[in-house]
């Protein structure tokens, strides 16, 4: 199965670009109104679909391809002694297929409603339109097992990208100080690997302090920047170690000029970027956050607090929907130890629990 999203200013064009790329077996997941940040006040609205593809194709509620549309398939030649009452037949059968589809998208969500399985994934706290989809591909008699497998293929997981520097954006008290410090002191006393410290966090009284406080307790070098122009020497001056570790300023993602100003000092540099996101966040909220952030291109994902949270099935959602592969879970505010890498499996055992 293959997860996307696309923006458009209009469901037209999104459609086509659906159809183009995923084919025309797609199914609609999400759909949603966003502001175009593009052309501030004046902008239209964009729309943003998320779209998934391989599924039963007889099963799915919402198949881009309806009945009469052209399939990209050959027509099959009309026998010579075609009359027009097989005609009517075969428009009748049409309407009546028309209708199924209606009813079923209509109904979609009762398909599952009783199933036990389908109860417990939303008690997970899986986005409901997820779960549906999931359980229509596997079957009305889907067991728990074949969830299990699927959701191990489907969810990405992935170690950071090969960069040297890593940045650590997110927004206010998520985690990143102290995820930081858990990375560099494992970086340091199991991998006996070269790391410093830079911070761009001179916003906050005290922040400056937090993380040269680690590393000094780690024995590793620590700047703090607050330009452009400081923080590409400081990077010179890091630049025979084998990993820089950048802290950034703690301020509300909401802020307007909060994005485009990290994006000024991360620009040239190729980095990896993690956007840090509490596990008990509301799945409205990773939404909008995911989006603001993406101004700065992410390339993976920190789920912090997984302690502090019921049930983890934000975490699949966001992954499902959003796609940005996950490198590590926080579990606790202990440094070092409370930091594990992600894999597909430990995040399907975090949501749905040990395999019975
Ligand atoms: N329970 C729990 N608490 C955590 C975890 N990670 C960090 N914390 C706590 O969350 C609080 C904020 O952590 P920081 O690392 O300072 O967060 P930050 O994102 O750097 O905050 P700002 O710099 O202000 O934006 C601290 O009390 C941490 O101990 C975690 O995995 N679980
Ligand atoms: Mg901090």
């Amino acid at each position: 199965m293959q997860i996307k999203t696309y923006t458009a200013n209009s469901m037209k064009d999104i459609l086509s670009q659906i159809k183009s790329e995923l084919g025309s077996d797609a199914v609609i997941l999400s759909k949603r109104e966003i502001a175009d940040k593009t052309f501030g006040l004046t902008a239209r609205p964009l729309i943003e679909v998320t779209a998934a593809v391989d599924f039963d194709a007889g099963t799915c509620d919402y198949r881009l391809t309806r009945p009469g549309a052209s399939s990209g398939m050959p027509e099959p030649a009309l026998p010579a002694f075609s009359v027009p009452p097989a005609e009517h037949l075969a428009h009748d059968i049409t309407e009546l297929k028309d209708m199924v589809k209606e009813l079923i998208a209509h109904s979609g969500m009762k398909l599952h409603e009783n199933n036990p399985l389908r109860k417990k994934l939303l008690s997970r706290g899986i986005r409901p339109n997820l779960v549906d989809v999931l359980l229509t591909k596997l079957g009305a008699g889907a067991k728990e097992s074949a969830v299990r497998s699927l959701l191990g293929k489907l969810v990405r997981a992935e170690e950071p990208t090969a960069s040297r520097v890593w940045v650590f954006a997110g927004t206010t008290g998520v985690g990143k100080t102290t995820t930081i410090a858990k990375i560099a002191a494992g970086g340091v006393l199991n991998h006996r690997r070269k790391v410093g410290l830079i911070t761009l966090d001179t916003y906050r009284i005290g922040a400056v302090d937090q993380g040269r406080i680690y590393a000094k307790i780690l024995n590793i070098p620590f700047m703090s920047v607050s330009s452009v122009s400081e923080f590409r020497a400081a990077l010179g001056k890091m630049g025979s170690l084998d990993l820089v570790l950048v802290d950034t300023v703690g301020r509300s993602a909401l802020c307007r000029d909060y994005i485009p100003h990290l994006r000024g000092y991360l620009d040239g540099i190729d980095p990896c970027t993690f956007l840090l996101m509490p596990v008990a966040t509301r799945d409205s909220e990773m939404d909008a956050v995911t989006r603001t952030f993406s101004g700065l291109d992410i390339h993976r994902m920190i789920f912090t607090k997984a302690d502090e949270a019921i049930h983890a099935g934000s975490v699949i959602t966001h992954n499902l929907i959003h796609r940005i592969p996950v490198s590590y879970v926080t579990t606790g505010q202990r440094v070092p130890e409370d930091i594990e890498k992600a894999s597909s499996s430990t995040i399907v055992h975090r949501c749905l629990g040990e395999r019975t």
